[in-house]
């Protein structure tokens, strides 16, 4: 049975986790499905966007426990290499992947959410880092992702107390861009479709020069910013954004 359904509307693909019976928890299969799905969009040139969500209650419950439960250590840091994997592959694609958080998103799926580039909460979403109840740290990234999206003091309290916060909270502390009223998934694929009518390659250098930076001293960011867009000058769509800006029409960009 298929653990992640892959459906494509236009110039985006939204990707959406089918465990529902397990609130989509992070197995071996779901990972390698969600591995191969990251292939496939890195070789489809027309993919403009990615929405990423779970069917029924939960984004994501976490990694499996019933799959994690007898791990020797050499399997658990397998396991959470191939999480890690992915995350790091996330922030290498070339288009933006948003997080339709429907619900849950625990222990690994907060952190699936984390790796994605923009994260938008549902009325039921649910944040937490809630591995510490089970005896065990955050192993997808939590540690280390948390603290640059929220700070210490915050990542802190979440991954040590395990505390769920919904998503007015997730939003002041910045681990959510915003909170969706209505159908999360229906508003990540209009963000998707908006994203999509933009400069592709200008929206890539947006993406890598965020993500590659984040860690750099400002001079360092700076001059890798400057590169970027210098190279937006070497391509068609940059003539054509500002051609099109100065003749009062729409830009009709190609992504060259
Ligand atoms: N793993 C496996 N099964 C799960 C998980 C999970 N993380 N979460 C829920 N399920 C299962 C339940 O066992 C249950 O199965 P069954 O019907 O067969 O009994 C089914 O999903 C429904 O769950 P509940 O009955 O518990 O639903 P509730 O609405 O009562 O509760 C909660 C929802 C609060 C989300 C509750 O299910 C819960 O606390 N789940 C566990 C959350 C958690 O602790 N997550 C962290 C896991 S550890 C982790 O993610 C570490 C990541 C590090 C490495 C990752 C590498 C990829």
């Amino acid at each position: 049975m298929s653990v992640l359904d892959i459906d494509r509307i236009g110039q985006v693909a939204i990707w959406r986790i089918t465990r529902p019976q397990a609130l989509n928890a992070l197995n071996a299969d779901v990972l390698d499905a969600l591995h191969a799905a990251v292939d496939a969009a890195s070789r489809d040139h027309e993919l403009r966007a990615v929405v990423l969500t779970g069917e029924g209650k939960a984004f994501v419950a976490g990694a499996d426990i019933a799959a994690m439960k007898d791990m020797t250590p050499a399997q658990a840091e397998a396991f959470a290499a191939k999480g890690q994997d992915l995350g790091a592959r996330f922030e290498k694609l070339g288009v933006p992947i948003i997080a339709a958080v429907n619900g849950f998103a625990l222990g690994g799926g907060c952190e699936l959410a984390m790796s994605c580039d923009i994260v938008l909460a549902g009325p039921k979403a649910k944040f937490g880092q809630p591995e510490v109840n089970l005896g065990v740290i955050p192993g997808f990234g939590g540690t280390q992702r948390l603290v640059r999206r929220v700070g210490l003091t915050r990542a802190m309290d979440l991954c040590m107390s395990g505390r769920f916060v919904n998503a007015d909270e997730a939003v002041t502390m910045g681990l959510a861009a915003r909170k969706v009223e209505g159908d999360v998934v229906e508003e990540a694929l209009a963000l998707a479709r908006t994203i999509a009518e933009k400069g592709p390659v200008a929206v890539r250098y947006v993406k890598r020069a965020i993500h590659e930076n984040a860690d750099a001293d400002l001079d360092t960011g700076l001059a890798a910013e400057r590169s970027l867009f210098a190279l937006c000058f070497a391509t068609a769509d940059q003539k054509e954004g500002m051609g099109a800006f100065l003749d009062k029409r729409a830009a009709a960009f190609t992504g060259n």
